[in-house]
This record gives structure tokens, C-alpha cells and sequence, in this order.
């Protein structure tokens, strides 16, 4: 059944444990918690993954992000069986997850012994205390029974690459239990605080509170559980924030948890009328969005598969800046600041690499983790054939990430009429992006012109390219960016003009004569030099060339030398300075190149399904549109790249839906002082409507096939369809 808000799942497969773990997640920001159930363990993927916290695991050399002891472990048997999920067929099951409160539930009912035993939990991560998790849990039973409870911290946990966490010291006291963790590497502090409320006759052992229950038959018997998760500032306070939060109490909690969801949809909400997997899938993608945003740290960026696990190391792409930032700076400001300011944060790890690979200024990380240092390692990739680690070039050549960070910084700026985040450090970090691109350039003096070569372009399956379209276009932007910026600082902030006070003639000389490929007579932009040379045959024909299942076609592989792309590069280029083209040339691109794109990525259908918005083809942009909003919840993407487990929730696709029903369907456009809506709704949308928050003005903005209403505007110049609106309602 399909509703507005709730995820659910009313059967039980056991070959459903690790998608749903991704699907059925909650997060604050703060930490993850994957949807698994309160009786599983490491073996079923159970994560408490933390954001911003990053640790060496042992005997590894990725580093990635920590999965914390979970608190919310417990575990009922009968007669020495446990009530476990993944080792017994259940009578019945149900799982569901309320997007609209960020609350995870589920229903079982057991057989053992001649005795139906149902468990219900509900359990949330609080996101008006964001070390605290809740839990409260029932048993009931159709018969007599004695139960034997166990419920305490586990730190049995989901690990990619090894044990990040070394034992420090655990205390058990006042039905309290708390255990102090350091990292293997860094030696940071992880505090886990634990405690039960409702069980009595309690043993405690092991961290693990134990407790025998004689169950009547038809009662019910409830108890809660209240989790602290720690570490960093958040330490000091650790015992005092974790005692307040119990002292709330559960549903207190709850209610205040919920008061916060309210707010965030009050902002952030999409509705469509006359689609219901449509509304559902597009909200299901907003809620994940608004669960795993640094809402009160600019110490940490949006991992590439959220909170959901250590996958890609829990480390942020320029996914980020190009998918998802779009959807903060319009609905959670704050949000947008504190993730631009992690870059400006990370600027000396970016310096550092630039210099790694002989250049200067900041080459920013293609996986970025605390300090901006790349955690992306030379040989990313193992080959299947071989089982060799296989040189790849995402490190070194994907240089495109510094100007996506330029471009969403100004970006941020034009929408949100917030420029501060200029002389907050984001003006020096546009110079040493600039800088970095100046030394990484090619002058070529008998053409005058600045080139880019020896890159990887967002289609990772053509590696160390010449001037591949995208990345040209971007750093071009980045300079004409960065010069304006000046000016804008030279105007309102003259203290830190007359600081900054450096000698620029390079950039104007870079920013005027850096090339720019362009269509050529059929209106085709080439995606790098030399691509129209290359075997031309699709990713239909390739699958049937494949040897192994899961066969990375990069590197040396099967789509290198020909014209198969894994992701849109110049469709993306399209989508990403969509007032830069014609009609026409979108639609010759979009034409041309969508045979050949296998879609590899996540991150590659909502750039097409916004192009075919922009075009007029609302059927192909509708197809894309579904493909990127429902991908976390059909969990219908690629899980390996060769050995590589790439599983998880996908944040930049989440971003992507967003992006296709505001600037796709909604046709929601700017330029730096107008903002112009000319929709093209799919065709049984009956109306869409949504808020925007436009340098400072909260507009709702609601469409039907054939009305626009604009309501809130102030001082904005708003044009439907490019003319001027006279009287907003
Ligand atoms: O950033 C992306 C990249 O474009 C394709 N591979 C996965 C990365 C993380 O999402």
C-alpha cells in the first residue's frame, strides 16, 4: 500500500537484510543507524555511523569512517532460543519507517514452543538532542511464557576494513552501563552511555543488561532504552547531556524529536498532486537528505553514501556541491553555510595535495574526510581477473572538484544574498582553486590558449583525457567566479580587499583565455579531445563483451576505448550551466549521447532527466526522474565495482530528484537578479508545489498544468515563462 509518508516492508526475506539496512535508515545529521533489527549484530550489518569521525582501521590502509558500539542491541529468548530475525522464520513481519517523524517500527511475531511471541520497537535518533538515541519495546504472547531479556551495548558491529575502536574502560552502574572507546590509529575518544528503563531484577554483565520476565498471556510488557553516542567537544558534556536526556524521558523525547521534523518539512516539502509513488519516492529522497545535513557543525561534509555505512570510506565527492547543495541553499540555508564552510575548513588538506602532485594552491579531494587530505588511495580498484589492486586516475586527475566547490560557493551566494561566507575564507579558497588550475594548465602559445589535459572528466571510464568539456567549462566558470567575487569584496568588504591585496593578472589572463570545447556543426560538444574517434558501440553491446559479472569497465577495461560512458559528463555540463545553452543543443547532445551512457552511477540519470525536462521530452524526463528518486528504495544500483562494495544510500541521487522537480519540471531558473519559473509538469502531475527560499524571501511556489502562484514575494523579480510577473499573489 502506498502512503504519503511510511516505508514499509510486510513480509520478511532474508536476502533483504542488507538492502534494508540502507533503506530503513535513520539519521540527525550526527550519526546513522541502519535499519537492522534490535537483535542483530555485525553479521547483519548493524551501523552506528558516525559523521566526521574518521579512524585508520587496524591492519588496513583505507581509512574510513567509525561505526559506533550500538546501544540499542537487545535480544529476547525463550527457553534458551533467541527471538532472532535472521535465524528463525517469523509468523509474520512488518517494517516500516515514518519519513515524515524520522521513526523506524517494526512487528514480529515468533513461534516457539507452541507460543506466539510478538515484539514490537520503535526507535529514533534525536534530532533535537543529537547524541541520543531512543528505543522502546514491547512483548506480548499468545500464551504463558517466561522470557529472558538481554539488552545493553554491542560491540559486535558492521566493519568494512577492521576494527577501528580499541576498549579503554567500561563502567556499570545505576542500570547505567558506559563504555570508553579510543580510535586505533588517533586514539580520539568514542563514550557510549547505555541505560534501561522498566526492566527489574536486573543482572548486569558484559554490558549487557539481563533480566527475567513471566509473561501472562494477552499482557503486555514494555521497558525503553536511551543510547548516548560521544566524541570530540562532545565528550565534555557527555554524562550531563546523556542523564538530561533520560531525565526527559521517552516520549518527551519523541515529541521534541518530532517538533524538529515538522519544521524541517515545513521548509523542505514537495507536494505532488495526482502521483503517488511519485510524491512518495521524491519525499522519501528529501528525508534522507534532511536526516544525514551537518545541521550544527561545518566540521564534516555529506558522505557519498550518507550515513548509511563506511562505503567509499564515508567521505564526500564533489556529490555534494553538484547534487545536493542545491536543495540546502533553497530550503536550510545554515545547512548550505556549514557544508561550504567544511571546504573552506579543508583548504590546507586540498593545498597539501596540490603540492603531492607537483602543483600549487588547492587541488580539493576526490574523497574528502576531516582535514581535507584525499582518502582516495592511486589503486582504488581491484581487478576481479587478477585480484590485483588497479591503478585508477579518481585521485590524481579528477580535477573538476575544486571548481564544483568555486562554483556552489557562488552559487550559495547569488541565491541565498549571503556573501559572507566571501570573507569567511571562501574568496582565499577561490584563489588557491584558481591557482591550482593555473599550474595545472597547459598554455598552448600557438593557439593562445590555456588547455586542460590529462584529466578525468565525471565519466570515470575514460581516464587521462584532453580538455574534457565539463571540467573546461567549470574551471571557467570558477575564474569568471572568482574575478566577480572580488569585485563583490573589493565593494563591501574593503578591510579584507585591502588583506587579500594579491597580484591577479594571471587570473584574468587564465579566465579569458582557458578553452572552451564547443558544438560542433551538429550542434555535438565532443566530451573530450579525440572521443568521436573511439569505437562507437553502446552499453548493450559491452555487457555482451563482459567476461566476469561485475567487471569494472574503466581503467584498461571494456569501455575505455569506446564510446560507452558510465555517467552524463556533457549532459551534465548542460544540466549544471543550463542558461548557458539553446534548446537545440541540449536536445542534440541529450540525443546523441544518451545511447551511450550506462547509467553506472547514481549521480547520472537526474542530469538527463533534467535536460529532457528542459527540452520538452517530459516522458524521458519522468522515466530519469523515477530512476533517480526511487533508487533507495528499490535498491535496484550497481553494489560492486569490481570486488569493491559500493552499497548504500545514495544522497546525490536523493539531491538529484530534488533538482529535476525544482529546476526540471517546476523550470525554476535564475539569473542574479530575476527568478524564472517556466514549468513543464509530467503529464498526470496535477499540481506541484513547494517553498524556495530566495535571498532571504520564503516563497511557495505552487503550479498546475495551467497556473502559477507565487506567494511571499517581496522584492523579487520573478518572470513565468521569461515575462515579467505583475502582481504576485
Ligand atoms: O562521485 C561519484 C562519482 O561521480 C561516480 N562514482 C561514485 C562517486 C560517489 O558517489
Amino acid at each position: 500500500m502506498l502512503t504519503d509518508w511510511i516505508i514499509e516492508k510486510n513480509n520478511f526475506e532474508g536476502s533483504d537484510i542488507e538492502k534494508h539496512g540502507s533503506k530503513f535508515l535513520l539519521g540527525n545529521g550526527f550519526m546513522g543507524y541502519r535499519g537492522t533489527m534490535e537483535e542483530y549484530s555485525a553479521q547483519q550489518l548493524v551501523a552506528v555511523n558516525l559523521a566526521g569521525f574518521f579512524d585508520l582501521a587496524d591492519g588496513s590502509n583505507w581509512r574510513e569512517s567509525v561505526n559506533a558500539p550500538n546501544p540499542l542491541y537487545t535480544v529476547v529468548a525463550v527457553n534458551g532460543t533467541d527471538l532472532n530475525l535472521s535465524e528463525l522464520t517469523p509468523v509474520s513481519h512488518s517494517q516500516k519507517l515514518d519519513i515524515k517523524n524520522g521513526i523506524h517500527t517494526r512487528e514480529t511475531v515468533f513461534s516457539v514452543f507452541g507460543v506466539n511471541v510478538t515484539i514490537k520497537a520503535e526507535r529514533f535518533l534525536s534530532m533535537s538532542s543529537e547524541n541520543i538515541m531512543a528505543l522502546k519495546y514491547s512483548i506480548s504472547a499468545d500464551n504463558d511464557v517466561e522470557l529472558t531479556i538481554r539488552t545493553g551495548i554491542d560491540k559486535n558491529v558492521w566493519n568494512i576494513s577492521g576494527n577501528h575502536l580499541n576498549y579503554v574502560s567500561e563502567s556499570s552502574f545505576d542500570n547505567k552501563h558506559i563504555l570508553n572507546c579510543e580510535t586505533v590509529q588517533l586514539k580520539n575518544k568514542l563514550n557510549i552511555y547505555e541505560t534501561v528503563i522498566g526492566l527489574e531484577d536486573i543482572k548486569n554483565d558484559n554490558l549487557l543488561h539481563i533480566s527475567t520476565v513471566k509473561l501472562q498471556a494477552n499482557t503486555q510488557f514494555e521497558f525503553v532504552k536511551f543510547g548516548g553516542v560521544y566524541h570530540s567537544e562532545g565528550i565534555i558534556n557527555a554524562e550531563e547531556s546523556f542523564n538530561a536526556a533520560v531525565e526527559i524521558g521517552y516520549e518527551k523525547l519523541k515529541a521534541a524529536h518530532c517538533l524538529v521534523w515538522e519544521e524541517v518539512w515545513k521548509n523542505s516539502d514537495v507536494v505532488i498532486e495526482g502521483d503517488d509513488e511519485a510524491q512518495l519516492a521524491l519525499r522519501y529522497s528529501i528525508y534522507h537528505l534532511c536526516s544525514i545535513a551537518p545541521h550544527n557543525t561545518d566540521k564534516c561534509g555529506i558522505p557519498a553514501r550518507g550515513l548509511s555505512g563506511q562505503v567509499y570510506k564515508g567521505a564526500a565527492f564533489w556529490d555534494t556541491e553538484m547534487f545536493m547543495l542545491p536543495f540546502f541553499q533553497f530550503t536550510d540555508a545554515k545547512a548550505a553555510r556549514n557544508l561550504l564552510k567544511y571546504r573552506v575548513n579543508t583548504v590546507e588538506g586540498a593545498k597539501r595535495k596540490a603540492k603531492e602532485f607537483g602543483y600549487e594552491g588547492a587541488f580539493f579531494a576526490w574523497e574528502s574526510q576531516e582535514t581535507g587530505d584525499d582518502a582516495c588511495t592511486l589503486f582504488n580498484v581491484t581487478d576481479i581477473f587478477t585480484n590485483r589492486p588497479q591503478r585508477t586516475y579518481f585521485k590524481d586527475k579528477q580535477i573538476h572538484v575544486s571548481g564544483d566547490i568555486v562554483f556552489a560557493m557562488w552559487d550559495y551566494c547569488r541565491t541565498t544574498g549571503d556573501y559572507t561566507i566571501l570573507v569567511d575564507g571562501g574568496l582565499d579558497l577561490m584563489y588557491e582553486c584558481l591557482w591550482f588550475y593555473y599550474t595545472y594548465s597547459s598554455f598552448k602559445p600557438y593557439k593562445n590558449r590555456y588547455e586542460l589535459l590529462d584529466v578525468v572528466g565525471p565519466d570515470e571510464y575514460h581516464e587521462r583525457v584532453g580538455n574534457n568539456a565539463f571540467t573546461n567549462i567549470m574551471v571557467k566558470h570558477a575564474a569568471d567566479i572568482f574575478v566577480q567575487a572580488i569585485e563583490v569584496v573589493k565593494a563591501n568588504y574593503p578591510q579584507t580587499f585591502k588583506v587579500f591585496n594579491k597580484d591577479l593578472t594571471w587570473a584574468y589572463d587564465f579566465s579569458e583565455k582557458l578553452y572552451v570545447p564547443q558544438p560542433d556543426d551538429r550542434g555535438i560538444i565532443e566530451q573530450f579531445d579525440g572521443y568521436f574517434g573511439l569505437e562507437d558501440v553502446t552499453p548493450e553491446v559491452l555487457k555482451t563483451r563482459e567476461l566476469k559479472e561485475n567487471e569494472y569497465w574503466g581503467g584498461h577495461g571494456l569501455a575505455s576505448e569506446t564510446m560507452t560512458l558510465k555517467q552524463a559528463d556533457v549532459i551534465m555540463m548542460l544540466n549544471v550551466f543550463r542558461n548557458e545553452y539553446s534548446a537545440e543543443i541540449k536536445k542534440a547532445n541529450w540525443q546523441f549521447y544518451e545511447p551511450y551512457t550506462e547509467h553506472g552511477s547514481s549521480l547520472s540519470a537526474c542530469a538527463y532527466a533534467i535536460v529532457a525536462a528542459e527540452i520538452g521530452d517530459t516522458d524521458w524526463a519522468y522515466k530519469y526522474f523515477m530512476k533517480t528518486a526511487s533508487v533507495d528504495l528499490t535498491g535496484n544500483t550497481k553494489q560492486y565495482l569490481g570486488s569493491l562494495y559500493i552499497g548504500g544510500t545514495h544522497p546525490a541521487a536523493n539531491g538529484g530528484a530534488w533538482n529535476t522537480a525544482i529546476f526540471g519540471f517546476a523550470g525554476v531558473s535564475f539569473t542574479n537578479d530575476v527568478l524564472d519559473i517556466s514549468p513543464r509538469l509530467p503529464k498526470n502531475w496535477k499540481k506541484l508545489s513547494f517553498k524556495l527560499n530566495w535571498k532571504g524571501e520564503a516563497l511557495t511556489i505552487t503550479i498546475s498544468q495551467n497556473v502559477v502562484e507565487i506567494d511571499g514575494v517581496k522584492n523579487t523579480k520573478v518572470t513565468v515563462y521569461g515575462k515579467e510577473l505583475k502582481k504576485c499573489v
